[in-house]
Protein backbone atom coordinates (compact mmCIF):
# COMPACT_ATOMS: atom_id res chain seq x y z
CA UNK A 1 0.00 0.00 0.00
CA UNK A 2 1.05 3.43 -0.63
CA UNK A 3 1.82 6.17 1.95
CA UNK A 4 -1.55 8.25 1.01
CA UNK A 5 -3.52 4.85 0.85
CA UNK A 6 -2.19 4.39 4.19
CA UNK A 7 -3.16 7.71 5.46
CA UNK A 8 -6.50 7.35 4.05
CA UNK A 9 -7.47 4.00 5.04
CA UNK A 10 -6.52 5.35 8.40
CA UNK A 11 -8.79 8.39 8.28
CA UNK A 12 -11.78 6.21 7.42
CA UNK A 13 -10.57 4.02 10.46
CA UNK A 14 -10.49 6.94 12.68
CA UNK A 15 -14.09 8.50 11.15
CA UNK A 16 -15.65 5.03 11.83
CA UNK A 17 -14.30 5.11 15.55
CA UNK A 18 -15.33 8.84 15.75
CA UNK A 19 -19.29 7.77 14.78
CA UNK A 20 -19.16 4.50 16.93
CA UNK A 21 -18.38 6.70 19.70
CA UNK A 22 -20.61 9.65 18.95
CA UNK A 23 -23.64 6.78 19.09
CA UNK A 24 -22.15 5.48 22.18
CA UNK A 25 -23.65 7.62 24.61
CA UNK A 26 -22.25 5.99 27.82
CA UNK A 27 -18.89 5.90 29.06
CA UNK A 28 -16.69 4.43 31.71
CA UNK A 29 -15.60 7.00 34.27
CA UNK A 30 -12.04 7.49 35.00
CA UNK A 31 -11.71 7.07 38.93
CA UNK A 32 -10.30 9.60 41.01
CA UNK A 33 -7.48 7.66 42.74
CA UNK A 34 -5.52 4.75 41.81
CA UNK A 35 -6.51 0.76 41.51
CA UNK A 36 -4.24 0.50 45.16
CA UNK A 37 -5.27 3.30 46.78
CA UNK A 38 -8.32 1.98 49.03
CA UNK A 39 -6.52 -0.79 50.75
CA UNK A 40 -6.40 -2.57 52.76
CA UNK A 41 -10.18 -1.75 52.73
CA UNK A 42 -10.37 -2.97 49.21
CA UNK A 43 -7.61 -4.65 47.44
CA UNK A 44 -6.18 -3.09 44.42
CA UNK A 45 -6.77 -6.65 41.93
CA UNK A 46 -10.68 -6.38 43.17
CA UNK A 47 -10.90 -2.58 42.05
CA UNK A 48 -9.16 -3.49 38.63
CA UNK A 49 -11.39 -6.14 37.58
CA UNK A 50 -14.31 -4.47 39.36
CA UNK A 51 -13.75 -1.46 37.36
CA UNK A 52 -12.00 -2.15 33.93
CA UNK A 53 -14.22 -5.32 33.70
CA UNK A 54 -17.37 -5.38 35.59
CA UNK A 55 -18.49 -1.94 35.31
CA UNK A 56 -16.71 -1.68 31.62
CA UNK A 57 -19.16 -4.57 30.69
CA UNK A 58 -22.53 -3.09 32.33
CA UNK A 59 -21.75 0.66 29.56
CA UNK A 60 -20.75 -1.90 26.54
CA UNK A 61 -23.48 -3.57 27.58
CA UNK A 62 -26.26 -0.42 28.24
CA UNK A 63 -24.94 1.24 24.84
CA UNK A 64 -25.62 -2.04 23.25
CA UNK A 65 -29.29 -1.97 24.71
CA UNK A 66 -30.21 1.55 23.94
CA UNK A 67 -29.01 1.90 20.60
CA UNK A 68 -31.16 2.46 17.94
CA UNK A 69 -33.81 3.26 20.63
CA UNK A 70 -35.79 5.91 22.04
CA UNK A 71 -33.79 5.41 25.20
CA UNK A 72 -30.60 6.78 24.03
CA UNK A 73 -31.30 10.20 24.08
CA UNK A 74 -32.81 10.31 27.49
CA UNK A 75 -30.47 10.58 30.93
CA UNK A 76 -29.81 7.37 32.79
CA UNK A 77 -31.85 8.99 35.74
CA UNK A 78 -35.20 9.66 33.72
CA UNK A 79 -34.63 6.34 32.64
CA UNK A 80 -34.44 4.48 35.49
CA UNK A 81 -37.06 6.71 36.81
CA UNK A 82 -39.56 5.06 33.96
CA UNK A 83 -37.37 1.79 33.88
CA UNK A 84 -40.56 -0.24 33.47
CA UNK A 85 -40.92 0.46 30.04
CA UNK A 86 -37.43 -0.70 29.20
CA UNK A 87 -36.12 -3.84 28.98
CA UNK A 88 -34.39 -5.71 31.32
CA UNK A 89 -30.90 -4.97 29.81
CA UNK A 90 -31.48 -1.45 30.08
CA UNK A 91 -33.10 -2.10 33.74
CA UNK A 92 -29.55 -4.50 34.61
CA UNK A 93 -26.80 -2.42 32.52
CA UNK A 94 -28.36 1.15 33.29
CA UNK A 95 -28.61 0.10 36.96
CA UNK A 96 -25.32 -1.43 36.51
CA UNK A 97 -23.49 1.82 34.84
CA UNK A 98 -25.44 4.12 37.84
CA UNK A 99 -24.91 2.16 40.75
CA UNK A 100 -21.09 1.95 39.69
CA UNK A 101 -20.82 5.56 38.56
CA UNK A 102 -22.03 6.72 42.62
CA UNK A 103 -20.06 3.90 44.04
CA UNK A 104 -16.81 5.38 42.98
CA UNK A 105 -17.88 8.54 43.71
CA UNK A 106 -18.52 7.85 47.25
CA UNK A 107 -15.05 5.81 47.94
CA UNK A 108 -11.94 7.44 48.80
CA UNK A 109 -8.13 6.98 50.12
CA UNK A 110 -8.54 10.42 51.70
CA UNK A 111 -9.18 10.16 55.93
CA UNK A 112 -10.58 13.57 56.66
CA UNK A 113 -13.68 13.82 55.02
CA UNK A 114 -17.03 14.52 57.26
CA UNK A 115 -20.55 14.38 56.66
CA UNK A 116 -21.43 18.78 56.78
CA UNK A 117 -23.72 19.79 59.73
CA UNK A 118 -26.91 19.50 57.99
CA UNK A 119 -26.32 15.55 57.19
CA UNK A 120 -25.25 15.00 60.53
CA UNK A 121 -28.17 16.51 61.70
CA UNK A 122 -30.82 14.78 59.13
CA UNK A 123 -28.75 11.19 60.21
CA UNK A 124 -29.33 11.98 64.22
CA UNK A 125 -32.94 13.05 63.45
CA UNK A 126 -33.62 9.88 61.71
CA UNK A 127 -31.49 6.98 62.93
CA UNK A 128 -30.54 8.66 66.22
CA UNK A 129 -26.63 8.56 65.67
CA UNK A 130 -24.36 7.96 62.90
CA UNK A 131 -23.10 5.23 64.23
CA UNK A 132 -26.78 3.50 64.32
CA UNK A 133 -27.17 4.91 60.72
CA UNK A 134 -23.85 2.67 59.60
CA UNK A 135 -25.38 -0.60 61.66
CA UNK A 136 -28.38 0.00 59.80
CA UNK A 137 -26.80 0.02 56.34
CA UNK A 138 -24.88 -3.02 57.58
CA UNK A 139 -27.66 -5.03 58.35
CA UNK A 140 -29.56 -4.26 55.27
CA UNK A 141 -26.29 -5.38 53.48
CA UNK A 142 -25.80 -8.32 55.34
CA UNK A 143 -28.92 -9.71 54.93
CA UNK A 144 -29.31 -8.61 51.02
CA UNK A 145 -30.16 -12.71 49.87
CA UNK A 146 -27.65 -12.95 46.84
CA UNK A 147 -26.12 -9.76 44.94
CA UNK A 148 -27.20 -6.40 45.18
CA UNK A 149 -26.72 -2.96 47.23
CA UNK A 150 -27.41 -1.40 50.13
CA UNK A 151 -28.56 2.46 49.88
CA UNK A 152 -28.76 5.82 51.69
CA UNK A 153 -31.68 7.81 50.10
CA UNK A 154 -33.40 10.62 50.28
CA UNK A 155 -37.29 10.34 49.89
CA UNK A 156 -39.98 12.57 48.34
CA UNK A 157 -40.30 13.93 51.94
CA UNK A 158 -36.52 14.91 52.03
CA UNK A 159 -36.65 12.65 54.51
CA UNK A 160 -33.61 9.97 54.81
CA UNK A 161 -33.96 6.04 54.51
CA UNK A 162 -32.29 2.79 54.38
CA UNK A 163 -32.89 0.24 51.59
CA UNK A 164 -31.52 -2.20 49.87
CA UNK A 165 -32.04 -3.33 46.68
CA UNK A 166 -31.32 -7.09 44.30
CA UNK A 167 -29.53 -7.30 41.33
CA UNK A 168 -28.33 -3.61 40.17
CA UNK A 169 -31.60 -2.36 40.67
CA UNK A 170 -31.61 0.60 42.65
CA UNK A 171 -33.97 3.24 44.27
CA UNK A 172 -34.21 6.00 41.62
CA UNK A 173 -36.20 2.93 39.70
CA UNK A 174 -40.30 2.98 39.17
CA UNK A 175 -40.09 -0.69 40.02
CA UNK A 176 -38.47 -0.33 43.77
CA UNK A 177 -40.68 -0.62 46.73
CA UNK A 178 -39.09 2.48 48.16
CA UNK A 179 -38.14 4.81 46.29
CA UNK A 180 -35.69 8.32 46.46
CA UNK A 181 -32.42 9.53 45.64
CA UNK A 182 -29.37 7.63 46.48
CA UNK A 183 -26.62 9.48 48.13
CA UNK A 184 -24.52 6.50 48.81
CA UNK A 185 -24.50 2.92 48.17
CA UNK A 186 -22.54 0.06 48.82
CA UNK A 187 -22.21 -2.57 46.54
CA UNK A 188 -22.32 -6.48 48.17
CA UNK A 189 -22.15 -8.28 44.76
CA UNK A 190 -19.20 -10.92 45.21
CA UNK A 191 -17.42 -9.18 43.13
CA UNK A 192 -16.67 -6.32 45.26
CA UNK A 193 -15.15 -8.47 48.17
CA UNK A 194 -14.46 -12.29 46.94
CA UNK A 195 -10.60 -12.06 46.01
CA UNK A 196 -9.87 -10.74 49.34
CA UNK A 197 -12.86 -11.57 51.81
CA UNK A 198 -14.12 -14.73 49.80
CA UNK A 199 -16.89 -14.92 51.91
CA UNK A 200 -16.88 -13.19 54.75
CA UNK A 201 -19.19 -9.85 53.59
CA UNK A 202 -19.54 -8.67 57.24
CA UNK A 203 -15.55 -8.22 57.09
CA UNK A 204 -15.86 -6.17 53.89
CA UNK A 205 -18.87 -3.90 55.11
CA UNK A 206 -16.64 -3.34 58.53
CA UNK A 207 -13.44 -1.82 55.86
CA UNK A 208 -15.79 0.01 53.62
CA UNK A 209 -16.47 2.71 56.35
CA UNK A 210 -12.62 3.48 56.44
CA UNK A 211 -13.13 4.91 52.74
CA UNK A 212 -16.54 6.54 52.62
CA UNK A 213 -16.06 9.82 51.12
CA UNK A 214 -18.19 11.96 53.68
CA UNK A 215 -17.66 15.30 51.28
CA UNK A 216 -19.20 13.46 48.37
CA UNK A 217 -22.51 11.80 50.31
CA UNK A 218 -22.94 15.32 52.28
CA UNK A 219 -22.48 16.79 48.78
CA UNK A 220 -25.13 14.64 47.49
CA UNK A 221 -27.52 14.97 50.46
CA UNK A 222 -27.44 18.47 50.15
CA UNK A 223 -28.28 18.82 46.05
CA UNK A 224 -31.22 16.86 47.03
CA UNK A 225 -32.59 18.44 49.96
CA UNK A 226 -33.46 22.23 49.59
CA UNK A 227 -32.12 24.09 52.43
CA UNK A 228 -34.56 24.04 55.31
CA UNK A 229 -34.62 28.39 55.58
CA UNK A 230 -36.54 27.67 59.25
CA UNK A 231 -33.38 25.27 60.45
CA UNK A 232 -31.17 28.31 59.19
CA UNK A 233 -32.88 30.94 60.70
CA UNK A 234 -34.55 29.56 64.16
CA UNK A 235 -36.02 32.93 64.88
CA UNK A 236 -37.86 33.37 62.20
CA UNK A 237 -39.18 29.40 62.77
CA UNK A 238 -40.78 31.34 66.15
CA UNK A 239 -42.35 33.89 64.25
CA UNK A 240 -43.96 31.73 62.04
CA UNK A 241 -45.49 29.74 64.89
CA UNK A 242 -47.23 33.04 66.45
CA UNK A 243 -47.84 34.17 62.51
CA UNK A 244 -49.81 30.37 61.62
CA UNK A 245 -51.42 30.30 64.84
CA UNK A 246 -53.09 33.92 64.73
CA UNK A 247 -53.61 34.36 61.22
CA UNK A 248 -55.23 31.28 59.84
CA UNK A 249 -58.20 31.71 62.56
CA UNK A 250 -58.37 35.26 61.79
CA UNK A 251 -59.27 34.20 58.53
CA UNK A 252 -62.37 31.91 60.06
CA UNK A 253 -63.18 35.06 61.80
CA UNK A 254 -61.58 34.51 64.80
CA UNK A 255 -59.82 37.31 66.16
CA UNK A 256 -58.88 36.54 70.00
CA UNK A 257 -55.91 34.64 69.15
CA UNK A 258 -54.24 37.79 67.76
CA UNK A 259 -55.38 40.24 70.42
CA UNK A 260 -54.30 38.06 73.25
CA UNK A 261 -50.69 37.33 71.16
CA UNK A 262 -50.06 40.71 69.27
CA UNK A 263 -47.40 41.96 72.07
CA UNK A 264 -45.84 38.29 71.72
CA UNK A 265 -45.89 38.52 67.41
CA UNK A 266 -44.22 42.17 68.06
CA UNK A 267 -41.53 40.90 70.42
CA UNK A 268 -40.60 37.60 67.91
CA UNK A 269 -40.62 39.72 65.13
CA UNK A 270 -38.19 42.21 67.31
CA UNK A 271 -36.47 39.11 68.51
CA UNK A 272 -36.05 37.83 64.26
CA UNK A 273 -34.19 41.13 63.61
CA UNK A 274 -31.79 41.68 66.94
CA UNK A 275 -30.46 37.98 65.99
CA UNK A 276 -29.95 39.08 62.38
CA UNK A 277 -30.17 37.23 58.76
CA UNK A 278 -28.04 34.34 58.55
CA UNK A 279 -25.90 35.58 56.09
CA UNK A 280 -26.32 33.02 53.12
CA UNK A 281 -29.74 34.65 53.42
CA UNK A 282 -28.74 38.31 53.52
CA UNK A 283 -30.08 40.71 50.84
CA UNK A 284 -31.29 43.61 50.58
CA UNK A 285 -34.75 42.71 49.89
CA UNK A 286 -34.67 40.58 53.06
CA UNK A 287 -33.44 43.42 55.25
CA UNK A 288 -36.12 45.81 54.18
CA UNK A 289 -38.85 43.01 54.57
CA UNK A 290 -37.38 42.74 58.21
CA UNK A 291 -37.56 45.64 59.05
CA UNK A 292 -41.27 46.19 57.78
CA UNK A 293 -42.36 42.83 59.84
CA UNK A 294 -40.51 45.23 63.15
CA UNK A 295 -42.60 48.24 62.12
CA UNK A 296 -45.96 46.77 61.19
CA UNK A 297 -45.94 43.89 64.27
CA UNK A 298 -45.44 46.85 66.19
CA UNK A 299 -48.26 49.04 64.92
CA UNK A 300 -50.32 45.92 64.91
CA UNK A 301 -49.67 45.62 68.79
CA UNK A 302 -50.65 49.38 69.45
CA UNK A 303 -53.66 48.67 67.38
CA UNK A 304 -54.85 46.01 69.35
CA UNK A 305 -54.10 47.79 72.53
CA UNK A 306 -56.36 50.95 70.88
CA UNK A 307 -59.01 48.49 70.89
CA UNK A 308 -59.36 48.94 66.78
CA UNK A 309 -62.21 47.27 64.94
CA UNK A 310 -61.91 43.17 63.57
CA UNK A 311 -61.96 44.40 59.82
CA UNK A 312 -59.10 46.46 60.70
CA UNK A 313 -57.24 44.03 62.87
CA UNK A 314 -57.49 41.60 60.15
CA UNK A 315 -56.44 43.88 57.63
CA UNK A 316 -53.17 45.09 59.39
CA UNK A 317 -52.45 40.97 60.27
CA UNK A 318 -52.98 39.61 56.50
CA UNK A 319 -50.31 42.41 55.30
CA UNK A 320 -48.11 41.57 58.57
CA UNK A 321 -48.62 37.59 56.77
CA UNK A 322 -47.81 38.87 53.31
CA UNK A 323 -44.86 40.59 54.54
CA UNK A 324 -43.32 36.91 56.57
CA UNK A 325 -44.13 35.05 53.19
CA UNK A 326 -42.36 37.72 50.99
CA UNK A 327 -39.17 37.00 53.57
CA UNK A 328 -39.43 32.98 53.13
CA UNK A 329 -40.06 33.15 49.48
CA UNK A 330 -36.91 35.70 49.18
CA UNK A 331 -35.18 33.61 51.11
CA UNK A 332 -35.74 30.58 49.31
CA UNK A 333 -34.79 32.25 45.81
MN1 LIG B 1 -20.18 -4.15 41.35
Amino acid sequence: MRGFQVITLFIIVLSVAQVLQAQSPYTLPELSYGYDALEPAIDARTMEIHHTKHHQGYVNNLNKAVEGTDAAAQTLEVLLGNISNYSVAVRNNGGGHYNHTLFWSVLTPEEETQPTDRLRKAVRAEFGSMESMIDQMNQAAATRFGSGWAWLSVDAGNRLFISSTPNQDNPLMDVVEERGTPILGIDVWEHAYYLQYQNKRGDYLKGIWDVINWDEVSKRYEASVPENIFEMWPELDQFHTVMSQTFHPSEEGDLDPIKNRSEEMKNAAKKLSDAGIPSELDAEEVRNAVADLVADSDKLHKMVQSEATDEELTKALSGLHDTFHLIVKTCHD
